[in-house]
């Protein structure tokens, strides 16, 4: 009999070996681990005692700062009264308040939430839903999915097959979903360095996707998906006119376009969602992350009204979408997400992001000259500096500067050459302020 171990105190590597860590370098983090052991606010502390500012705000994902007392509080209650409730042909009356709410902030009332628990399966649902939508309309031709270069979209199956992070797909390609095709990505140094806000290059790229649908028929063509700004990659911020443009052209085609708002959904731009932050309305939209500030996993797709109709056909007591997860709506992360959603409003924290982006703006771009920078972009309250890599050795550089910025109490988010940073909604001028002067620090701590 294996009898369950209590748990060990131990740290060590051996003590550390069990998990298997996501997106993570497994055997150097275990060589000198960094351990979270508790948050509040905008700060992390770590097991060694060392307290660091949350630049990310969790993973793009905890913008009310953590623990936030009247989340906590909300989530205590529900976990008292219903800790789980089936979604499955019986539901719960915080779920349909809590769709209801999500719709009413995107400004598009009549449309239709479907939850689930996380990004990369609310990127899942949409695709399925764009290709179950035209068959039930008759036109079971379209299946085809276009994404985007540098695209993030997730872990899913779908996801990583629209997606266009090299490294997520190449030791995949066996699983991909067929019939999926690219568009360009925005980012091109040589036109937009250090643009402020969205740069005033690069619009004509969405003349690509009139490209691609010459070249495989509109009737072969499903759904467009693309992040309104690209996040993972590092803030690749839309060309003014760009999105105006894809709208037009999937309209015209009677392709839906579905917007990824995993990271810029509930305020990251400073307004409710990308959406309406560029006035460009997409036919479905992924959310997750800081809809309930994280503290529960949730995700969810809105769907447009006629979306969500064109699925009501069948006898009434037939289930018209074949999908759902056993944790959808899942009363905890619902409650969650009620809390936030009032914090949110009474705090007047997605004002206060666009407060803050102008600010965070002006600092970042304080960093160009400093060493290995090649790139400053920003939009919103997120920013990302690009460096120049270590040669023979991509990402090493980002990671020196992720390491030495830990050591100005900063926790910075790092991908290939790239640092990201998205503050707290709650965070302060001043924080953002040193948030800057640390990481001007480390870059120059770290040689060339
Ligand atoms: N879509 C987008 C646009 C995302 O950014 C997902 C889907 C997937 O979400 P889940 O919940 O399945 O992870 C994401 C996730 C980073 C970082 O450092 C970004 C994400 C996740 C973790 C780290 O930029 N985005």
């Amino acid at each position: 009999m294996n009898a369950v171990k209590p748990l060990h105190p131990d740290t060590s590597e051996s003590a550390l070996r069990a998990w298997w860590m996501p997106f993570t370098h497994n055997r150097y983090f275990k060589a000198a681990p960094r351990l979270i052991t508790s948050a509040k606010g905008c700060y992390f502390t770590l097991k060694d005692g060392r307290r660091l500012f949350d630049c990310l705000s969790g993973l793009w994902c905890s913008p009310l700062g953590h623990s936030h007392p009247k989340v906590v509080a909300a989530i205590r209650k529900q976990v008292d009264t219903l800790d789980y409730a089936p979604a499955f042909q019986m539901g719960h009356e915080p779920a349909f308040q809590l769709a209801t709410r999500i719709v009413e902030l995107a400004g598009r009332p009549n449309d239709r939430v479907f939850f689930v628990n996380s990004g990369s399966e609310a990127v899942d649902t949409a695709l399925k839903i764009a290709v179950a939508y035209h068959r039930m309309r008759g036109e079971a031709s379209r299946t085809r999915i276009i994404g985007r270069e540098r695209g993030y979209h997730g872990v899913g199956l779908g996801g990583i097959s629209i997606g266009g992070m090299v490294a997520n797909r190449k030791m995949f390609a066996p699983l991909m979903i067929p019939g999926v095709d690219h568009l360009p990505h925005t980012w091109n140094p040589a036109e937009m360095a250090y643009s402020r806000g969205q740069p005033t290059w690069g619009a004509h790229l969405a003349e690509e996707l009139e490209r691609l649908v010459a070249l495989h028929d509109a009737s072969t063509i499903a759904a467009v998906i693309i992040e309104p700004m690209q996040g993972s990659t590092g803030v690749v911020v839309p060309p003014r006119g760009y999105l105006e443009r894809i709208r037009e052209i999937c309209t015209k085609h009677g392709i839906l376009l579905i917007f990824d708002e995993v990271i810029t959904g509930f305020g990251r731009l400073g307004a409710p969602f990308a959406a309406n932050y560029f006035n460009v309305q997409p036919d479905l939209t992924t959310f997750a992350k800081a809809v309930n500030n994280a503290s529960v996993p949730l995700g969810g797709v809105i769907a447009r009204d006629d979306i969500y109709q064109a699925f009501m056909t069948g006898p009434a007591h037939a289930i018209e979408f074949f999908h759902g997860y056993t944790y959808s709506a899942h009363p905890l992360a619902v409650a969650a997400a009620h809390a936030t959603l009032d914090v949110l409003a009474e705090e007047r924290l997605i004002e206060r992001a666009a407060e803050l982006a102008p600010v965070l703006e002006k600092a970042v771009h304080s960093l160009k000259g400093e060493p290995h920078v090649t790139d400053i972009r920003n939009l919103g309250l997120a920013a990302a500096i690009e460096l120049a890599p270590v040669s023979g050795q991509p990402g090493l550089k980002a990671v020196k500067v992720f390491e030495r910025a830990l050591d100005e109490g900063l926790l910075v988010r790092f991908g290939g050459e790239c640092l990201a940073v998205a503050p707290p909604f709650v965070s302060t001028a001043e924080e953002i302020g040193s948030m800057i002067e640390g990481l001007r620090r480390a870059l120059r701590a770290v040689p060339a």
